[in-house]
């Protein structure tokens, strides 16, 4: 990876945060767009006193119509599609499988009941037990397997302090709220391995609570199910 190439999005690995990234273009180059529309013309009417003298004798009233609607018409074009991404977010929370992710001080325990039922806690690898091209403070020793191309509910929950389940490949995150259970859907449309972090300060050890999330097929799935 290059440098360039770390300061974009990571890659969408869902439909929303596809969107999001493409949102996110739009909205910079209209950006982009007022700033140098704003710059040429202020350079323009600072060079041109002429141009200032016909501002002030004459009404235009074709001029006055454009620079009250364009601006409308541009938040218009933000305002839309960033709901429509926030209700597609949002979506209906009714998942084919369900998976509880509980924060504790400092790891991330994993709950399902769906076709086995099993609990694990998920604890980040230590420097002296990482293998060869694994990536330090992002590795758990047991990471959460999920099936691709189906729609998860994940319960998000903590037991002590505020934590937040994070996963920035999905564009999702979640608090952890002691006593609250909190949900979003999870969808990967290919397999893979994504990371997160811990996204709420939660104490001394916040930095050192990853969070891994592989997203296999159903056979390995299911084989990696009753293997627990
Ligand atoms: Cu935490």
């Amino acid at each position: 990876m290059t440098t360039y190439s770390r300061m974009q999005f990571l890659d969408g690995a869902n439909i929303t945060s596809s969107g999001m990234i493409i949102f996110h273009d739009f909205a910079f180059s209209i950006l982009m767009f007022i700033l140098t529309f704003v710059i040429f013309m202020s350079f323009i009417s600072l060079s041109t006193y002429k141009h200032m003298r016909l501002f002030k004798e004459y009404s235009f009233n074709m001029l006055e119509m454009i620079w009250t609607l364009f601006p409308a018409l541009v938040l218009l074009a933000l305002g839309v599609p960033s709901f429509l991404m926030m209700y597609f977010l949002e979506g209906e929370l009714k998942g084919d499988l369900t998976v509880k992710a509980v924060g504790h001080q400092w790891f991330w325990s994993y709950e399902g009941n769906d076709l086995v039922s099993f609990d694990f806690d998920s604890y980040m690898k230590l420097d002296d037990s990482l293998s060869m091209g694994d990536n330090r403070v992002l590795e758990v020793d047991n990471s959460l397997v999920l099936p691709m191309m189906t729609k998860i509910r994940m319960i998000i929950t903590s037991t002590d302090v505020l934590h937040s389940w994070a996963l920035p490949s999905m564009c999702l995150k979640m608090d952890a709220i002691p006593g609250r259970l909190n949900t979003m859907n999870i969808i990967s449309l290919y397999p893979g391995s994504f990371y997160g972090q811990c996204s709420e300060i939660c104490g001394i050890n916040h930095s050192f609570m990853p969070i891994h999330v592989e997203f296999v097929g159903w056979k390995d799935y299911i084989k990696n199910l009753t293997s627990m």
